[in-house]
């Protein structure tokens, strides 16, 4: 079996045809699927699964234990996300056990395949919610009070998957069997495209983060309503979206988008009330992003001001410049021969991980680069290159 063959084996999962792509998110019924057509191919393999109190799964060749060489990545994905981002990694650790079994591998230490959850966010907000919970790097209670856009929490989601809420949090016992921890990844961007290789190794990871920009006015009837009488949300709200390309086109190598606007109640013949502006802002370091997100901020606050509306930021999620640990990095690329390293301007849960222990990412060539859209891509030809190149890694630190 191959990379690519099982991604075709969950091609039917969270498919979305409103959207296309896939919508699989943080335990919902898809990733919920998923879970368990892991659990069947991992016990399948002759690993041994568990389920921590944070929901990520855990696959282990021999029994667990501390400083284990740790492989995968996650399931779940953006709304109408492609079929690659996370499942690649998942689906790349596997064949990668394969491939070792087929050569007689006998681990010197043990190993493990790692599944995360809600590493996009694309449920409760929050990008790599399973990693930052096992962490420390996000307030368990607050964790446990968001909510998706249904209004349920994440404690019931993960009551109803089965688990405990109060057990969110903190797990320093999974901290410690985790001695690296490598992970998989369709590259995200055409840098592979256009170095003419197939696998190569990450440097770094942009500074990035989420801010929620919630504007208060006063819903009104569209026909009845005149200009002059109006508190309309919509209109600062229209700001961010064009402060936000301005703001990062002032910064070399800045990114700035709104992806998410969320007027309510929501009707064509209705002033909104209130409308939710989500922003994701990166930029190659600390200084540079929160320059973008206060220039974008000042914007947002003269526009409501002017338009007799309020506004509340909040940052929901943050994380600094992630510099890969240069000497594992180098001691990879070593291994397979000398394949380059690249930057990105994705978030991982390797770079969550990063902060903690060794860490390192190996990214497989997308022709297309597009990435959180039904045309992210991987030939069949270069995912097999990613799961022999993820053998020859997991080797490498386990021998
Ligand atoms: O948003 C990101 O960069 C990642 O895909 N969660
Ligand atoms: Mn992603
Ligand atoms: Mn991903
Ligand atoms: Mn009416």
């Amino acid at each position: 079996m191959t990379a690519a063959g099982l991604l075709g084996d969950i091609a039917g999962v969270g498919a979305d045809p409103r959207r296309g792509g896939f919508s699989r998110h943080g335990f919902d019924q898809s990733e919920l699927e998923l879970r368990e057509w892991f659990r069947a191919e991992a016990v399948a393999r002759g690993l041994d699964v568990e389920t921590d109190r944070n929901g990520t799964m855990w696959a282990w060749w021999g029994p667990p234990a501390d400083g284990a060489v740790v492989t995968g990545s996650h399931l779940d994905s953006v709304p109408g996300g492609g079929a690659y981002d996370g499942p690649l990694g998942v689906t790349s650790a596997l064949v990668a056990v394969d491939l070792l079994r087929a050569r007689g591998f006998v681990p010197g230490k043990p190993l493990a395949i790692a599944v995360f959850a809600e590493e996009e966010g694309g449920r409760f907000g929050v990008a790599c919610l399973g990693s930052r919970l096992m962490t420390g790097a996000i307030d368990p209670d607050a964790a446990r009070r968001l909510t998706d856009p249904d209004g349920v929490t994440l404690a019931d989601a993960v009551r109803a998957a089965g688990l405990d809420p109060a057990g969110l949090g903190p797990d320093p016992v999974a901290m410690a069997r985790i001695g690296v921890f490598v992970e998989l990844h369709v590259e995200q961007g055409r840098g592979l495209v256009d170095l003419g290789a197939p696998v190569g190794v990450a440097g770094s990871i942009l500074a990035h983060g989420r801010w929620r920009f919630s504007f208060a006015g006063e819903g009104n009837h569209a026909g009845a309503t005149l200009l002059t009488d109006r508190r309309d949300p919509m209109l600062p709200a229209a700001q961010v979206v064009l402060a936000a390309r301005r703001a990062a086109a002032g910064i070399e190598g800045a990114r700035a988008t709104v992806g998410k606007v969320v007027p309510n109640p929501g009707g064509t013949n209705v002033i909104a009330s209130t409308v939710d502006v989500w922003l994701d802002a990166r930029a190659e370091d600390d200084f540079r992003t929160r320059a973008v997100v206060a220039e974008i901020s000042d914007a947002a606050r003269g526009a409501a001001e002017e338009e007799g509306c309020t506004v509340t930021v909040t940052e929901e999620s943050y994380g600094d410049t992630v510099i890969f640990d240069p000497a594992l990095r180098d001691d990879l690329a070593t291994t397979l021969g000398g394949v380059p390293a690249l930057p990105t301007g994705a978030g991982h849960d390797a770079g969550i991980l990063a902060a903690h222990l060794p860490t390192a990412m190996l990214f497989v060539r997308n022709p297309t680069g597009i990435s959180h859209a039904p045309a992210e891509f991987a030939e069949a030809g270069d995912c097999t290159a990613g799961a022999v190149a993820l053998a020859d890694v997991l080797a490498h630190l386990a021998r």
